[in-house]
């Protein structure tokens, strides 16, 4: 969801609930419109500087993909990858996938266009499975010491439908505020039923320091 008045874009659980801000550089005062390419990479207009930003499927801002680009607002992508952006001048440009704009797509009939999409690109979503973090289950507190140059302890549980042993990626797992930290250090070549409810998990392991916890940021566990 971008915010008009705020430079930032927020991320919600399917549920509705905030999940926190997915991306908030200061300089994007307006990410306005947005459209996901086939990889997940976020490319937002920002009419005020008249680029194209390019933000990471982490949150990460990857710089500007084109610019020259008007009053730039709505963008969406073609089935080959061309991106169309809706310039509120009066006209439609077409980018092709490296950036490099192809020209003026169209202007008969346009006064201030706004929103730009193409017929067909409904993509079904990639299915997430969203899950809670438990520091420490079973202690009454539970700290981390992010100057500690030891490692973090991760179990990811299984579950009836879930296997993660099996299911996980283990080279896209990290631990970190932003999800870019190459913060694991090793999963475990065994699994180990570590809650004891007869699924075997996948314990694994990250560096402290990699990590960059800090108090009161989020931490998330991004994975595939
Ligand atoms: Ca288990």
């Amino acid at each position: 969801m971008a915010d008009y008045f705020s430079p930032r874009v927020d991320r919600y659980f399917a549920s509705g609930v905030l999940l926190g801000a997915f991306f908030a550089p200061t300089d994007m005062a307006r990410a306005d419109l947005m459209a996901f390419d086939v990889s997940g990479t976020l490319y937002a207009a920002n009419m005020s500087t008249q680029t194209i930003e390019k933000i990471s499927p982490t949150g990460v801002h990857l710089g500007t993909f084109a610019s020259g680009l008007g009053n730039a607002y709505g963008v969406a992508f073609d089935p080959d990858g061309n991106l169309y952006v809706a310039d509120y001048s009066g006209k439609i440009h077409k980018l092709l996938p490296t950036g490099t704009e192809l020209g003026i797509f169209a202007t008969a009939g346009l006064v201030t266009p706004r929103g730009v999409l193409v017929y067909g690109m409904e993509v079904p979503p990639v299915p997430v499975l969203e899950a809670a973090i438990r520091i420490k289950p079973g202690s009454s507190s539970a700290p981390i010491n992010p100057k500690s140059r030891g490692k973090i302890p991760v179990a990811i549980l299984s579950s009836t439908t879930f296997d993660a042993p099996a299911h996980i990626d283990q080279s896209s797992l990290t631990v970190g505020p932003t999800g870019e930290e190459s913060s694991l250090t090793f999963c475990d070549a065994a699994p180990e039923d570590v809650n004891a409810d007869g699924f075997a998990d996948l314990p694994c392991h990250f560096y402290t320091q990699t990590a960059a916890l800090q108090i009161g940021s989020i931490c998330i566990v991004p994975g595939k």
